[in-house]
C-alpha cells in the first residue's frame, strides 16, 4: 500500500460527503490533489458542485479537471472544505502550511460550515510541533517581526528554537500567493497551541500561522491494513 494509495483512500472517503449543489473549499497539497482528481471524475460524470481553491496551484489543478470554480467574494459561505494537513492531534488541532498556502486555507476553512481533513495516518501525532510551524509574515519590517516572533516563542516556553525563512525551489526567499514571507519555527513540541497562537497573533507583522485550532470537525486518516487501506 503506497503513500499515494493511502492519500487516495482518505480522499475517496471525504468525497462521500460531497452532495450535488455543494459549495466546496478545495485544499492544497498532494492529498488534496488526490481529492481533486477523484472529484474531477465525479464532475465529468455529472456531479454539479462549485469550488473555491485555496491556492493558485489548486486553482490550476481544478481547472484542468473541469471543476467549476468561484472566488470567495462570489461565494462567501461554503458548505464543506476538504484539505490536507501536516499534523493532526487527538483534538483535531492541526499544523498546516507546509504547502505555503496556510492563509488562504484558513480563510476558506473559516468560511465553511464544515472542514474535513484528509491525510495519511502518519500525520497523526500525540503532541503538535515535530513539523515546523509555518508563520506567515508581512515583508514590511521583516527583521523586526522576526525578532518579535522569537520573543513570542520564548514567552511560550520555546526559547532558542530555530526559526528559518522558507525558501523556494531556487533557494530564494519564498513569497506566498498573498505576497507574504514565511517563517518556519522548529519547535519540536507545542504543549500549549492555544497560548502560542494568541502570542503569535499579537505580533503586528504576523499575518497568520499554521495552527488550525477548533476549525476541523472530522479527519479521515488512511493507514495500511494488509494489502488494503483502512480509513480511521
Ligand atoms: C496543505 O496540505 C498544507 O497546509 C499542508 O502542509 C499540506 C499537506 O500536504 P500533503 O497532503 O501533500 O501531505 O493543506
Amino acid at each position: 500500500m503506497s503513500a499515494p494509495d493511502l492519500r487516495r483512500a482518505a480522499a475517496a472517503r471525504a468525497l462521500e460527503l460531497v452532495e450535488p449543489g455543494m459549495r466546496l473549499g478545495i485544499g492544497t497539497g498532494s492529498t488534496a490533489a488526490a481529492f481533486i482528481a477523484l472529484l474531477g471524475d465525479r464532475v465529468r460524470a455529472g456531479l454539479d458542485v462549485i469550488g473555491v481553491p485555496t491556492s493558485e496551484a489548486t486553482r490550476i489543478a481544478c481547472e484542468r479537471e473541469g471543476i467549476r470554480l468561484a472566488t470567495l467574494e462570489e461565494l462567501p459561505e461554503l458548505d464543506l472544505t476538504i484539505d490536507g494537513a501536516d499534523e493532526v492531534d487527538a483534538n483535531l488541532r492541526l499544523i498546516k502550511g507546509g504547502g505555503a498556502a496556510l492563509l488562504r486555507e484558513k480563510i476558506v476553512a473559516m468560511a465553511s460550515r464544515r472542514m474535513v481533513v484528509i491525510a495519511d495516518a502518519a500525520k497523526r501525532v500525540e503532541t503538535l510541533g515535530a513539523f515546523p510551524l509555518p508563520i506567515e509574515v508581512n515583508v514590511f519590517g521583516f527583521g523586526a517581526t522576526w525578532r518579535a516572533v522569537e520573543k513570542a516563542l520564548a514567552e511560550s516556553g520555546c526559547a532558542g528554537k530555530p526559526l528559518t525563512r522558507r525558501l523556494d525551489a531556487a533557494g530564494e526567499p519564498l513569497l506566498t500567493d498573498g505576497g507574504h514571507a514565511l517563517l518556519d519555527a522548529h519547535l519540536g513540541a507545542i504543549p500549549d497551541p492555544e497560548g502560542l497562537s494568541a502570542r503569535l497573533w499579537a505580533v503586528p507583522g504576523v499575518v497568520e500561522h499554521g495552527l488550525f485550532l477548533g476549525i476541523a470537525d472530522t479527519a479521515y486518516l488512511a493507514e495500511a491494513s494488509g494489502s488494503e487501506a483502512r480509513v480511521i
